[in-house]
């Protein structure tokens, strides 16, 4: 077992049972001139957990965690977005509308993909979602279960949006989960911090917080 320290106490997790879930550092959202820019968000608050991520990443496959990766996206035929989230926002800048790296958010555009620094190394399992909720019809409970996971450290894109339904999903299927500051990005510096605040509050409602350098030194 390791413990560090964290919002708004010590976070025990055991190695063996803990996984650490990136969620949706895909181009359509992160890279300059990519759909997220384009549709006026400031990017650079992003991709500023590029470097802490990927050192994390490095830490996690030395330590031999089990590491999920997610993407947010849809089938090309539309078939698995409802309506009520197709119809959404600008017609030109929807979901399957061609955007500036492909049909936006659709499965097997360019844009819809990893961005490079963060590539999934080889056997690493990769979590398509059609929602916000990484648990929301995909397979990542059962591969969670399958991998007798029980502890969560959670990083992406973006906090108060995909991590934040992802982390309450999870804590209400028992997961304990640990949020890493430093990488998870919001398009909004107010959201980023309230939406950290929101995770730890009240004893911890959905989890614990931390920043990455905490939790490698705690996993070496
Ligand atoms: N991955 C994720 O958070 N999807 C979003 O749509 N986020 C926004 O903040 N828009």
């Amino acid at each position: 077992m390791a413990t560090l320290e964290a919002l708004p106490g010590p976070f025990t997790f055991d190695p063996a049972t803990t996984a650490l879930l990136v969620i949706d550092m895909q181009r359509d959202f992160m890279e300059p001139g990519g759909f997220g820019e384009t549709l006026g968000n400031d990017v650079s608050q992003l991709r500023r957990t590029i470097a802490p991520t990927a050192a994390l990443l490095a830490a996690c496959r030395a330590a031999g965690l089990t590491i999920i990766h997610t993407r947010e996206g849809h089938l090309p035929d539309l078939s698995d977005c409802p309506p009520a989230k197709l119809n959404r926002g600008d017609p030109g800048m929807r979901i399957g509308a061609p955007g500036p790296m492909g049909r936006i958010l659709i499965r097997g555009e360019y844009g819809h993909d990893i961005i490079d620094e963060l590539a999934p190394a080889p056997g690493e399992p990769v979590v398509d979602k059609p929602g916000k909720g990484a648990f929301y019809a995909t397979g990542l409970g059962e591969l969670l279960t399958s991998l007798g996971v029980r502890s969560l450290v959670v990083t992406g894109v973006t906090t108060e949006v995909c991590v934040h339904t992802t982390v309450r999903e999870a804590n209400d299927r028992g997961y304990e989960c640990l949020v890493l500051s430093d990488c998870v990005g919001s398009y909004f510096p107010e959201f980023q911090e309230t939406g950290l605040k929101m995770i730890a509050a009240q004893g911890g409602i959905f989890g614990w917080v931390a920043d990455s350098p905490t939790f490698i030194a705690a996993l070496q």
